[in-house]
């Protein structure tokens, strides 16, 4: 049975990951800072089975911005494959919290990238590396090769991230890869990224309990994805034979604007009676004509998303019209 050590457990792509490898059966470890049963909720489930909670799944709870952690969990678990999933991943917040998310997502990763160095194991290591890392690119679709630009402070922290793990790989002979994800969502995204904000304002809508929805800018665009898809890649990522970095994205562009419409529509509602723009959730800069060429991933991995943008939109709307007719 392998072992596998899983930063971010309690995220959208953390509790996913955590699911797939259980029914690929491994012993699955995750870190979570939280021992709040409310933001354990994504793995609710795992934690309430007896036949896998202590058995086959296992939560340990640490804060990655503590130096000690890494070695001490490494040391501890002593895993065969790390996913590293932990980080503020919200864009717009990385505005506000610049070096909040530089220490967790930049030095985090590069602490992590040292614990595995010093450890004396050799476990083989993902990193959620992200679209984000490309910014305002040169080249569209973007692949593998092409350079970063980060715009956003988010952005630019994976990119020191993304490219620590390259000369970690490269020149100190880790097995560490870099999934560059381009956006993915599923009922389980956090509240206060767009598709969710959107599919939950159509439910709150719908019930009567809510009267608008105000959002920014509803002509960026965006390269979404399903989860399940994503977390499916990044297993794949690590049963390949050499390490390598590799994008993860559908390789199509969708507007926020196409998220309002369907989401309304699913729920039989008409978008212009609640949605407006204010400028309070613009966001100082946003990343243009990002999106993904997967072949490396088709080529060598067998790997393509299976869930389409309107499935994940129409899942979401449905997940949100149950929990609060419940
Ligand atoms: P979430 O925000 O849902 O999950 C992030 C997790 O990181 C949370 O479970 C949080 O756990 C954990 N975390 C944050 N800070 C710390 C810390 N100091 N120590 C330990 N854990 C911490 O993100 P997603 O699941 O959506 O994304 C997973 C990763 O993939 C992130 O790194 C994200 O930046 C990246 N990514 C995501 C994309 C997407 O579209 N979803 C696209 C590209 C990249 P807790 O608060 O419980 O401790
Ligand atoms: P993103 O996702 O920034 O791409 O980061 P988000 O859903 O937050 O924004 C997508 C686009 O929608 C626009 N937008 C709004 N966004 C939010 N959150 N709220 C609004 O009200 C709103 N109105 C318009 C945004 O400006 C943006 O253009 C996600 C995260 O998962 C990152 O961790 C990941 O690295 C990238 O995707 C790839």
């Amino acid at each position: 049975m392998s072992r596998a050590l899983i930063t971010g457990v309690t995220g959208q792509d953390g509790s996913y990951l955590a699911e797939l490898l259980l029914e690929k059966n491994y012993e699955v470890h995750g870190v979570s800072r939280t021992a709040n049963l409310q933001e354990q909720s994504r793995i609710s489930h795992l934690l309430n089975n007896s036949a896998i909670n202590g058995r086959r799944f296992f939560l340990h709870h640490a804060d990655l911005n503590d130096p000690a952690t890494p070695n001490r969990i490494l040391t501890k678990i002593s895993p065969d494959e790390i996913y590293h999933l932990a980080g503020q991943s919200h864009v717009g917040v990385s505005f506000e919290k610049i070096e909040a998310t530089c220490e967790i997502t930049a030095m985090g990763t590069m602490r992590l990238l040292e614990a595995i160095r010093n450890s004396g194991c050799q476990p083989r290591l993902f990193h959620a590396s992200s679209s984000e890392i490309f910014g305002r690119p040169e080249i569209v679709p973007q692949d593998e090769q092409t350079p970063s630009r980060p715009v956003t402070p988010y952005g630019c922290a994976k990119a020191f991230a993304t490219s620590m793990v390259a000369i970690y790989r490269q020149t100190l002979g880790l097995f560490a890869c870099n999934g560059i994800l381009y956006n993915h969502e599923s009922p389980r995204r956090g509240e206060n990224f767009v598709t969710r904000k959107i599919c939950r304002a159509v439910a709150a809508i719908k019930a009567g309990r809510q009267a608008e929805l105000v959002l920014g800018d509803t002509s960026a665009q965006r390269d979404w994805g399903n989860a399940r898809d994503y977390v499916r890649g990044m297993w794949l990522a690590l049963r390949h034979a050499t390490p390598e970095d590799f994008i993860f994205a559908t390789g199509k562009l969708h507007r926020v604007q196409d998220v309002v419409e369907l989401a309304f529509k699913a729920a039989g509602l008409d978008w212009q009676k609640y949605v407006r723009q204010e400028k309070q959730f613009v966001r100082p800069a946003d990343p243009r004509h990002v999106v993904g060429n997967t072949a490396k991933a088709k080529n060598l991995l067998g790997w393509q998303p299976e869930i389409s943008f309107e499935q994940t939109i129409a899942e979401m709307v449905q997940a949100e019209l149950k929990a609060i007719a419940l």
